[in-house]
């Protein structure tokens, strides 16, 4: 799919002045307001908003679509909270139904990759209290020890709360030893979404908004990076989403340290809010469209293609996203236990070409810096 250049909307007599209004800011390089952003959700059709966000898009990055050979470590899917969109967890007084490993157990599932080029692990999962500053600082030095060179992309301010709270340190105490013993970066989850009220009734108890942020900014200020999500289609309102988007966007005004914004698509299956009913694959695209255009000093947007399906994802792509996460090898059930189409997500690296050969894109292989491990364009599999 090929989008037209965003002048068409303008000259266009079925599109609305405040629409054209938007689109000649975004023509002109000029931010949009949230009142703007609002309007976009509420009034863009899909192919409005595909042609701004291909037009941002194609300006931050050309034609290169990234992913990165990455696998997950879920530590435990026990946890002293309880959010009610969330399927994976078990509760800590049931916590025979869950795993909860050890560091030599992680450890074996990091061998498990010896003399194979992947460059990242991805570890998020449960809070639970055995997993703590002690757990994880040996986990971590472990890691370093036995791999070196692979990123370490772990842990959420939801995790890090409990942990340094636990351990009596401030949250830049509390960073600092993470980053000593081997920390990289840090995952974009446990954002939710954070308008107070919607956050109390969806994952009440755990990190507030202001804590969410203010891990991430003191990491940033540390001179480190991380990415941000949003989980969106479930009770929260357009506004919400706007405003999610525009503390991020305060944010990496602030400390420029978000790499990637990955909007996460609310699934329904086997949780508490299995009432409420999934937005459509077109929500899903307009809601990418507008993150393109209203974060517009996010270099990266991500299609994750396990929460939302290999398909989306390709068309994500002609909707503003950039990067499809990585090969992930089935290592990771958080949205498996959802309803994700993508029940053992895996993907080769050639599989993952082929998907952003498709869409006329150029594959690139990255780090989770984004730093370009490989040009697949012209690449030849066979040989090689
Ligand atoms: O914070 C949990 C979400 C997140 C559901 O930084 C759900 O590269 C939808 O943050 N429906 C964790 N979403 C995953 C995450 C992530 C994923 C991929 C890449 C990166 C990155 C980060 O998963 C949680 C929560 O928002 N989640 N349950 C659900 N039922
Ligand atoms: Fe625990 Fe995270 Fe699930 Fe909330 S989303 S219950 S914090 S594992």
């Amino acid at each position: 799919m090929v989008q037209s250049h965003p002048e068409v909307l303008v000259a266009s007599s079925h599109i609305s002045p405040a629409l054209k209004q938007i689109a000649k800011k975004v023509i002109n390089g000029e931010r949009i307001s949230f009142e703007e952003g609002v309007t976009l959700y509420k009034e863009g059709s899909l192919s409005f908003l595909g042609t701004l966000a291909d037009f941002v898009r194609q300006k931050k990055s050309g034609d290169k679509v990234f992913f990165n050979r990455n696998f997950h470590v879920e530590p435990t899917n026990v946890c002293v909270y309880s959010c009610s969109f969330c399927s994976y967890s078990r509760l800590i007084k049931n916590r025979e139904q869950g795993w909860e490993l050890s560091v030599d157990q992680i450890l074996d599932i990091i061998k498990k990759y010896d003399g194979q080029h992947v460059t990242e692990v991805h570890i998020t999962g449960g809070v639970v209290p055995k997993q703590d500053l002690a757990f994880y600082t040996e986990l971590f030095r472990k890691i370093k020890a036995h791999r070196p060179d692979l990123h370490i992309k772990a842990l959420t301010p939801v995790e890090f709360h409990y942990i340094f709270k636990k351990a009596k340190l401030t949250y830049e105490e509390g960073l600092k030893v993470m980053k000593e013993v081997g920390l990289d970066s840090l995952p974009g989850g446990g954002a939710e979404i954070f308008d107070k009220d919607i956050r109390d009734k969806i994952a009440g108890g755990k990190c507030t908004t202001e804590e969410w942020l203010s891990i991430h900014k003191i990491w940033h200020e540390m001179g480190n990076q991380s990415n941000a999500t949003m989980l969106y289609g479930h009770i929260e309102t357009f506004e919400h989403r706007v405003d999610h988007m525009e503390r991020l966007r305060q944010l990496q005004d602030k400390t420029k340290g978000f790499n990637a914004f990955i909007p996460l698509k609310f699934r329904n299956k086997d949780n508490e809010m299995s009432d409420v009913p999934e937005v459509s694959v077109i929500e899903d695209l307009r809601n990418y469209a507008i993150a393109r255009v209203y974060l517009d000093n996010f270099p990266h947007i991500k299609a994750y293609w396990a929460m939302i399906g290999r398909s989306t994802a390709q068309m994500a792509l002609n909707f503003g996203a950039d990067d499809l996460d990585g090969t992930i090898d089935d290592t990771t059930k958080i949205y498996s236990m959802a309803g994700s189409e993508e029940q053992n997500p895996k993907l080769t690296t050639q599989q993952l070409v082929e998907l952003i050969k498709q869409v006329g894109r150029r594959p690139i292989e990255r780090d989770t810096l984004y730093n370009v491990v490989t040009d697949y364009s012209n690449f030849d599999f066979a040989n090689n």
